[in-house]
């Protein structure tokens, strides 16, 4: 088993970073049994930060705090629970004249207590007015980028990060700049692509689970959690100050940045992207502005429910549209099948496409890029048989299917096949080609890296290079909006090839 901080290149998918024994110094922490208090573990930095001395694993919280302190830790532990996450308390006076932010959650058999210093009051309402502000903005936002580039810029301009950025998951997992607001000194990454390595699934995983992750300061030296004598490793995954993987201290430092900060986009239930923040010197919010961004992250994915919604809707309706004119002209055809040869082209508004295949008893008939040696498309048609039969079945890899399957290339890479008659036997494919023939790093060319301990791998460029060979023979992924475009054409052509089909047996009988 890989132990937190041992993780390399080859097993950071492995590494434990929900246990990482230590946190980031910023703020400290204590975890406590639910009904005594008593404190099971501490972060070293704990008695000096909350000027508790003799602050260690076996004492009683309640030799140090007020009955009223304990009540008030006793209706935030109530609160996480009924929520199911951490509950924040914030300029809690915990003993002395320094105030706290309280982030306060159960983690298997202890009750977490998080402390950060207070943040100033006024900021807080500035935060809150700043976060009016800027959800009445996206509002009326109505297509995706517009949003984007508004998040992006009115992140900045509250949080005043070097650089802020929405970055895409595709459906395989690695991800795509899309949006990026930043300052003028810096090279953009916007439109780049990352591979899935660089955001490893068990971090992702975290970020489905707590929505928002700051790293103050990259080059922080971790601050030891002690523990009671035989306790196993604590959970720390909805924690504030969770340690970060060395790995990614190191991919950050390499970039030359000091400090980040992501925000998940969840949208219907799953990661969708991530906001994310870096500075170029240590950066730390507070927890009241940490939670307004989170509000704000919140309201944002929302945002992108609806939009994505309307898509769906719009893109519904422009196919009906599409495929009843496509029809109506069709219907009193006689021979269908040469009708269809001959409006080939009119089938490629429906779905995005680089070319369509036909192929109808017997014969092929092709519009823009698509196969036509025969045994390629004999290949293809067996492929159809075998795979899609009466189903809408789709690739955006033909050549990992069969190993003499690189025949298909460089004419395409993806395809999408449309069963169009009740028995398996014509079809309609949708060819894409290869993405790589359009996409190059478009970041600055003189811009030079450093490179800690584990190479040259974690920097952003060398990463675009490792996305563009995982990539290499595949197409841009087939989309849900796709999907239901090809359903609409398929019950479409089907009901029109049924009535051909009819009309050819009552003409043989
Ligand atoms: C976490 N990786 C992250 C995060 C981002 C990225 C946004 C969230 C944490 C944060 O906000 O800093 C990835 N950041 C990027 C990318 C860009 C960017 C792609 O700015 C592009 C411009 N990271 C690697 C590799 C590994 C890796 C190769 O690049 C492992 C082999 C690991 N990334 C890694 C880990 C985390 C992470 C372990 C989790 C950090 C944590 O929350 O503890």
């Amino acid at each position: 088993m890989v132990e937190f901080g041992q993780a390399d290149l080859t097993s950071c998918d492995k590494e434990p970073i929900h246990i990482p024994g230590s946190i980031q110094p910023h703020g400290c922490l204590l975890a406590c049994e639910g009904d005594t208090f008593r404190v099971r573990r501490v972060s070293a930095n704990a008695a000096t930060m909350l000027g508790f001395a003799g602050l260690a694993p076996g004492v009683l919280l309640s030799d140090y705090l007020s009955a009223a302190t304990l009540h008030a830790l006793r209706n935030g532990l109530a609160h996480s629970l009924s929520l199911g996450r951490p509950a924040y308390m914030f300029g809690v006076h915990l003993a002395g004249a320094t105030a706290f932010d309280l982030s306060i959650h159960v983690s298997g058999e202890d009750i977490v207590i998080e402390c950060e210093p207070e943040g100033a009051p006024e900021d807080n309402s500035q935060s809150v007015a700043s976060l009016r502000m800027m959800l009445d903005r996206l509002r009326n936002m109505s297509d995706m980028e517009t949003l984007f580039r508004a998040v992006v810029r009115l992140m900045r301009g509250m949080l005043h990060y070097d650089r802020v950025m929405i970055y895409r998951f595709d459906p395989d997992w690695s991800g795509k700049i899309v949006a990026e607001a930043r300052s003028s000194v810096l090279e953009s990454f916007l439109g780049q692509h990352f591979p899935s390595a660089d955001i490893p699934a068990q971090a992702r995983d975290l970020y489905q689970r707590a929505l928002i992750r700051m790293i103050g300061d990259v080059s922080y030296i971790p601050v030891p959690v002690q523990g009671m004598p035989g306790l196993g490793p604590l959970d720390m995954s909805l924690s504030q100050l969770r340690s970060v993987s060395p790995i990614h201290c190191e991919y950050l430092t390499n970039m030359g940045v000091g400090a980040s900060m992501s925000i998940s986009l969840i949208v219907d239930g799953k990661l969708w992207g991530m906001i994310a923040c870096h500075n170029y010197s240590p950066k730390i919010l507070t927890l009241g502005e940490r939670t307004i961004v989170k509000i704000f992250g919140e309201f944002v994915a929302l945002r992108i429910v609806v939009l994505l919604r309307t898509s769906r809707l719009q893109v519904t309706q422009q196919t009906h549209t599409l495929i009843e004119n496509f029809l109506r002209e069709a219907v009193p055809m006689s021979d269908m099948p040469s009708y269809l040869r001959q409006h080939i082209a009119d089938l490629a508004p429906l779905i995005p496409c680089d070319g369509i295949g036909l192929w109808i008893n017997g014969q092929w008939t092709t519009h823009g890029a698509a196969p036509s040696a025969p045994d390629v498309v004999l290949e293809l048609v067996s492929i159809a048989h075998e795979r899609a039969g009466h189903h809408i079945w789709h690739t955006d890899h033909l050549t990992g299917l069969t190993p003499d399957a690189a025949a298909f290339l460089p004419d395409v890479a993806g395809v999408m096949i449309i069963p169009i008659s009740a028995q398996p036997k014509d079809y309609v494919f949708l060819f894409r080609r290869e993405i790589l023939q359009t996409l190059n790093w478009g970041g600055d060319p003189n811009k030079t890296y450093t490179s800690g301990p584990l190479g040259p791998r974690l920097t952003p460029r060398t990463s675009f290079s490792i996305w563009k060979e995982e990539v290499q023979e595949k197409c841009l992924p087939w989309t849900d909006n796709n999907l239901e475009a090809a359903g609409l054409v398929r019950s479409g052509l089907i009901e029109v090839m049924g009535a051909y089909h009819q009309q050819q047996l009552k003409e043989r009988s």
